[in-house]
């Protein structure tokens, strides 16, 4: 808040009425201008405190800002918006920027958790992809973008260990839509045998199952949530780790064949087995099913201390040889085109990632929920972790 909004405030409460709110506004305005014209851009501090999801970045793309910015980064990383979401909540997080999924960001725009952002600061704005900002407006109900840009995006899908999994199979055959190797019992029964794992948040797992239940992904009926709980409830025998970060690890040293799975982090697998050259191989499936897509955003907390800090990361973020340095590591679709013919050729043609055309058609996008179904969920989820 600027000083002319705080006298704004105090100035328009009843009590504060009178002269004395006249002197208020009037310091106000002295301050205001006094903000408008100070260099406070010089004297931020050269700190920039970021809170991102895991497996997420280059591998130079902070050290490299640093040298260029003198500003030193501070990165911290969680693997579920639920982390970020009750940070944001209970306030002072000490964050500059965070990472929230467009979805979540949408309750957290509504909370009045996040800064209106200054576009004009954003240099490298024009590099944004058009469709992907509208996906980003339409998931956040952000229009005109004006509190979210984008980091990386994905879908959620089934990743395999294609060798393992057809030994595992043994004599069934693979299935024609991939979400059946997650949900069929005869399937998971068998995967279990070579290691299965699955994203450790109901925001995804219960959409899956959901949607393969012929029913809306993001159902407001609680007796949807119900059923979904029943068909989970059979695959938890079969579940050998609940996992958002460790499982591409996992399946890149091959001591798990399955999992249910964001599609780049699955692709980072495919790259990791690669480079690991121990004849791992790692596939991101496409399922006919259809997948759900996930927009991972930038957004500054309302009490954020390093604001133009803040743009100047974004505005760094947003070239095309530095996008081109997140996606060969991390192996995500990502919001600038301008970065495509420099992404090395490899990554582009890792499968399962990097959706087009008919693909694309099949895919969905994740949603807000409201409270009271969200609790539901929630809870549903914990019963199915602990099975019960
Ligand atoms: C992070 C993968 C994407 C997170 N490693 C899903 N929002």
């Amino acid at each position: 808040m600027q000083a002319g909004q705080i006298a704004g405030s105090i100035g328009a409460h009843g009590r504060w009425g009178g002269r004395f709110a006249g002197l208020v506004l009037a310091l106000g305005a002295v301050l205001g201008a006094g903000l408008a014209t100070a260099p406070a851009v010089a004297d931020e501090e050269k700190v920039l405190n970021i809170y991102n999801w895991s497996d997420y970045i280059g591998d130079n793309t902070i050290r490299d800002f640093e040298k260029e910015t003198g500003i030193k980064v501070v990165y911290d990383t969680f693997d579920g918006n639920e982390a970020l979401h009750a940070k944001l909540r209970s306030g002072h997080t000490g964050y500059d920027i965070v990472g929230p999924s467009a979805h979540w960001a949408k309750r957290q725009i509504e909370g009045h958790l996040l800064l209106k952002l200054d576009k004009s600061k954003i240099t490298t704005y024009g590099n944004l992809d058009p469709w992907l900002m509208g996906q980003l407006a339409k998931a956040a109900n952000d229009t005109g973008n004006e509190y979210l840009v984008p980091w990386l995006w994905g879908a959620t899908t089934v990743g395999i260990n294609p060798d393992k999994v057809k030994a595992a199979l043994g004599n069934l055959p693979m299935p024609d839509d991939a979400w059946d190797l997650i949900f069929k019992p005869e399937y998971s029964s068998r995967l279990k045998t070579c290691g299965l794992s699955v994203l450790d948040t109901g925001d995804d797992v219960f959409p899956a199952a959901l949607r393969y239940l012929g029913k809306n992904g993001f159902s407001r009926d609680r007796a949807d949530y119900q059923a979904a709980a029943d068909l989970l409830a059979k695959l938890r025998p079969n579940v050998t780790m609940f996992s958002s970060s460790s499982y591409i690890n996992a399946l890149a040293d091959g001591s798990i064949c399955a999992a249910l799975a964001w599609n780049g982090d699955i692709g980072m697998a495919t790259q990791r087995a690669k480079q690991a050259k121990r004849g791992v191989k790692v596939v991101a499936l496409v399922p006919k099913g259809g997948e759900f897509m996930y927009f991972d955003t930038m957004a500054i907390p309302v009490d954020a201390k390093h604001i133009e800090n803040a743009y100047k990361w974004m505005s760094y973020i947003y070239r095309p040889e530095v996008q081109a340095g997140i996606v060969n590591k991390v192996v995500h679709a990502n919001p600038v085109r301008a970065a495509d013919k420099l992404v090395n050729a490899d990554v582009r043609s890792v499968p399962g990632v990097f959706l087009k055309g008919d693909e694309l058609a099949h895919l969905a996008p994740q949603e807000a929920l409201p409270d009271d179904i969200l609790r539901v969920r929630t809870r549903l989820f914990t019963a199915f972790k602990s099975g019960q």
